[in-house]
């Protein structure tokens, strides 16, 4: 029985909650170490700050905020990263690992990876003149990745509603979350093959998506050729392309969603969503308070505790095992996915 109590007392101490006051004694400037690499980084680099934002979505739905995404691939790990949704397409690496190098010279081995992500998402928000907030902190690093749960709980561009709102649901995450968190596409930039089923054969009627605005599909056709290799980016806000603002909503009352999945939160006839765009596209107060409950509940999803997994010194490599590092590449060349087609 006595075994039994302990057992339960240390669950408790395993789930602690996150706290935004877990660094204060340990690694007081942590905030703003990370808001200084990248108000520097976002100069040259402003794309960065969406880069950023999303890697965050895509380490949580993926057994949870731990800094999965970000193990790099060795004999023991098969890497999310090359998971389909990731796979050419997530940013940033490079930018965590100089953030965490910059943390690591303040603080050794006190934060973790997953609360770097958690922070340069807030950052990034806060950068592109988007809300801040208190990021709650105090997440730990896993010691394992997971690439067929990255291939199963990342949502596709091509998604309906419905299956929408069931990947988040099996998140914890409700349609006033799937809303606000899309709000994210705000900023940043998608390539062609993310929405090109859209501009020529949708759902092979051999028309283009009647849900998309005719003029914005003339342009999206001369960035996109039919039949191209569907590397060329564009903006996924076709109004204010890098500010953090409500504009998202709007273009959809417009039918200006980039994304099929965008669209999909309006122009679902009967939906759920399409009072909740309405109310984000009234009001950025609202759609503002309402992305900093959700990015709070999102970055709470599936996270290590107490003395649950580690704080990994190195962000693409469990602790002891650095297999990789002597190969470590430093070509960082222009890659397709760099280059943006102006429209
Ligand atoms: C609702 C389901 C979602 C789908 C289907 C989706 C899908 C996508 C796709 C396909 C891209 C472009 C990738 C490429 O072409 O390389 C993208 C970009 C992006 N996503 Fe999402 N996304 C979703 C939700 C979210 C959420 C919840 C966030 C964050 C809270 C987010 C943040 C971003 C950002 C900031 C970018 C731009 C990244 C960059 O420019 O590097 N997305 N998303
Ligand atoms: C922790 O530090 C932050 C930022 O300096 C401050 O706002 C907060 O009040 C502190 N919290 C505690 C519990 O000391
Ligand atoms: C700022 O970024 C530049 C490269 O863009 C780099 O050379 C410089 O060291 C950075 N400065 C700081 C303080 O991080
Ligand atoms: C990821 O993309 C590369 C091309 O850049 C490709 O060779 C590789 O097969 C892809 N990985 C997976 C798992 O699909
Ligand atoms: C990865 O996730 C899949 C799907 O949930 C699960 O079946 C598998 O056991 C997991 N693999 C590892 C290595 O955790
Ligand atoms: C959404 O897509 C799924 C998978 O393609 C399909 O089974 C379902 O019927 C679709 N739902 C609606 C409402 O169109
Ligand atoms: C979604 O969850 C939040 C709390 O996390 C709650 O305030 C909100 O009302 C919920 N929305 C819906 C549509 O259930
Ligand atoms: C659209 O796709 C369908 C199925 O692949 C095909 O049968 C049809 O010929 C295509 N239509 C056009 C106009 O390309
Ligand atoms: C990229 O877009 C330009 C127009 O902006 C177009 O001429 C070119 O063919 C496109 N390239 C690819 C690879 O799709
Ligand atoms: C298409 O977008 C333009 C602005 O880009 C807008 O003026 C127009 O009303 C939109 N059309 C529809 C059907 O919403
Ligand atoms: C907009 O939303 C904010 C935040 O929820 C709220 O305080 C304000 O009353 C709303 N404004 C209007 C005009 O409804
Ligand atoms: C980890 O893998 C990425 C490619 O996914 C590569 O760019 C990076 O250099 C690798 N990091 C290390 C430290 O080997
Ligand atoms: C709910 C809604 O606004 N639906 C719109 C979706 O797009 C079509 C065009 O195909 C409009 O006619 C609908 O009003």
């Amino acid at each position: 029985m006595s075994g039994g109590l302990l057992l339960f007392v240390v669950g408790i101490v395993v789930n602690a909650q996150l706290d935004p006051s877990f660094y204060n004694t340990t690694c007081p400037n942590v905030h703003s170490i990370v808001s200084n690499v990248l108000t520097n980084v976002s100069q040259s680099d402003p794309r960065i700050l969406a880069s950023l934002i999303r890697l965050h979505f895509h380490d949580c739905f993926v057994q949870g905020c731990d800094g999965s995404i970000l193990l790099n691939d060795t004999s023991s790990i098969v890497s999310e990263q090359s998971a389909g949704p990731n796979n050419n397409s997530i940013r940033g690496l490079d930018v965590v690992n100089q953030i965490k190098t910059a943390v690591e010279n303040a603080c050794p081995s006190v934060v973790s990876c997953a609360d770097i992500l958690a922070l340069a998402a807030e950052v990034s928000s806060e950068l592109a003149n988007g809300p801040s907030w208190q990021v709650p902190l105090g997440r730990r690093d896993s010691v394992t990745a997971n690439q067929t749960l990255a291939n199963q709980n990342l949502p596709a561009p091509t998604f309906n509603l419905s299956l929408l709102i069931s990947r988040f649901a099996n998140q914890n995450l409700n349609i006033t979350d799937l809303v606000a968190l899309s709000g994210a596409h705000t900023i940043g930039r998608a390539q062609c093959k993310s929405f090109s089923s859209r501009l020529y054969n949708f759902s092979s009627s051999g028309n283009p998506d009647p849900t998309l605005n005719t003029t914005y599909l003339q342009t999206l056709r001369s960035i996109c050729p039919n039949g191209g290799p569907g590397t060329n980016l564009t903006n996924l806000d076709l109004t204010t392309p890098d500010t953090f603002d409500n504009k998202y909503y709007s273009n959809l009352q417009q039918q200006n969603g980039l994304l099929q999945s965008d669209q999909e939160l309006w122009n679902t006839t009967g939906a759920s969503t399409i009072s909740i765009v309405n109310s984000f596209s009234s009001n950025q107060s609202l759609f503002f308070e309402a992305f900093k409950a959700s990015m709070i509940k999102m970055g709470n999803i599936g996270v290590l505790t107490g003395s649950q997994g580690e704080i990994r010194t190195q962000c693409n490599f469990v602790n002891g095992n650095s297999s990789g590092l002597a190969t470590m590449v430093t070509k960082e060349s222009l890659q397709d996915n760099e280059r943006v087609s102006s429209i």
